[in-house]
């Protein structure tokens, strides 16, 4: 019996019940991922229970010298991985790891430069709402309204137009491959430094699938639970000549003792991903997205940009009914077992609570074992929920059936009962 079960048996059944939601749906949602028993062990160790404020070798409080070994054995294996000079495995969240950034190389009021929000950017590059666009004067580059993807020639003119001291690459919702190398000339012209956050692909850097950063990047950030398959959390790599300056800004200057459960768990993450495995994992995870997206559009819906080279895709509800919204969509999805987020598109029309748009991606139906056949399905089952108009019989039907689907693909997880 889990210990919480008999000590505290309405935390227990919530825990229970959000066990079963995840082994009973599917998780289409491209930033979630299921990760393995051995990095959920380590994220529930009594390493909890310690404060190891400072760096190995150098703490403020006694007793870390496991603590010490841990650290260093996610220090190891992520350079190993990313092939980067230096790594703080120490932020707790790719928020952070990217703050990390602004605190080490910027000073408030400086420029920086990074994909618009609406256009697949993240709240963390320059949104008037977050610290990086209170704290800094931000500009965005937008998409080409034609391609949908990036055009590096409007980059370069709005960087000579804006002067950034930082641009940012990298999106939480851009289905298409990044030119780092590019972006690094642009920052070289104009005398920023570049911060590549991979937050999403970074399972695809890993493994070679996607363009490394690194080479071209002053500083790579990453969340570590999307397709890296880690715990939730962040971390942030740099160049040599950085890396005082990136520890400091960790620690002390935004947060104080680590989470060293969590960065045991990066240890184990990142120890899978050195696997061969690994790799494996993550090609599929592209062959499931090409073949999602071929579906999806034989259903009749558009992909922004076309298809996708990645993990994701965005799904433009407007080209298979004018009158569907993203919020709408989500919901009926959700009553029928498929689980996504709604998300804007290119130059929606619609605010962010309701958008045109739903993204969806495979990291986590592959780590289910889910393959190109099953795809297929998948796209169905969306097809069948999105054309529903809300009917809740032709939803519950996909329901029963995603339910029995997922019967075949079991997660490793907790027991739970008596839920
Ligand atoms: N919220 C994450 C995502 O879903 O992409 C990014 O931080």
């Amino acid at each position: 019996m889990n210990p919480i079960e008999q000590s505290d048996p309405v935390l227990w059944q919530a825990i229970c019940q959000e066990q079963n939601r995840q082994d009973s749906t599917l998780e289409l949602i491209a930033s979630e991922n299921h990760v393995s028993p051995a990095v959920l062990a380590a994220a529930a160790t009594p390493l909890t229970n310690k404060y190891a404020e400072g760096y190995p070798g150098k703490r403020y409080y006694g007793g870390c010298e496991f603590i010490d070994v841990i650290e260093n054995l996610a220090r190891d294996r992520a350079k190993a991985l990313f092939g980067c000079d230096h790594v703080n495995v120490q932020p707790h969240s790719g928020s952070q790891a990217n703050q990390a950034v602004f605190l080490a190389a910027l000073n408030p009021g400086d420029t920086i430069l990074g994909l618009h929000l609406d256009h697949g950017g993240h709240l963390t590059h320059g949104k008037s709402v977050n610290i990086s666009g209170r704290w800094f004067k931000a500009f965005h580059y937008t998409l080409d309204p034609k391609t949908e993807r990036i055009d590096m020639a409007h980059v370069q003119r709005i960087a000579r137009e804006c002067k950034p001291k930082l641009i940012i690459t990298g999106a939480s919702a851009y289905p298409r491959l990044w030119d780092f190398a590019a972006f690094a000339e642009i920052a070289h012209e104009v005398g920023a430094v570049q911060m590549a956050d991979i937050a999403h692909f970074a399972g695809l850097v890993a493994t070679g699938l996607h363009p490394s950063p690194v080479p071209h990047s002053e500083f790579v950030t990453t969340t570590t639970h999307k397709t890296l398959r880690g715990p939730r959390s962040g971390m942030t790599m740099c160049k040599a000549d950085w890396a005082k300056k990136l520890d400091s800004a960790v620690f002390p200057g935004l947060q104080g003792g680590p989470l060293m459960h969590i960065i045991a768990a990066k240890a184990a993450a990142f120890g899978e991903a050195q696997q061969p495995a690994f790799k494996t994992y993550c090609e599929q995870i592209l062959k499931n997205a090409k073949v999602l997206a071929e579906a999806l559009m034989g259903h009749g819906y558009r992909l922004v940009s076309g298809g996708t080279d990645n993990h994701l895709m965005l799904v433009d509800l407007r080209a298979k009914s004018p009158n569907l919204t993203g919020a709408a969509v989500e919901l009926w999805l959700q009553n029928a077992g498929v689980i996504v987020n709604k998300n804007m598109v290119p130059f929606d029309t619609r605010k962010a609570m309701e958008t045109s748009g739903i993204r969806v991606g495979t990291p986590a139906l592959t780590t289910r074992g889910l393959k190109e056949p099953e795809m297929k399905k998948v796209a169905e089952w969306f097809d069948r929920a999105a054309s529903s108009g809300g009917d809740a019989q032709v939803l519950q039907k996909v329901r029963d059936e995603v339910t029995e689907f997922t019967r075949s693909y079991p997660l490793p997880h907790l027991t739970c009962s008596g839920t």
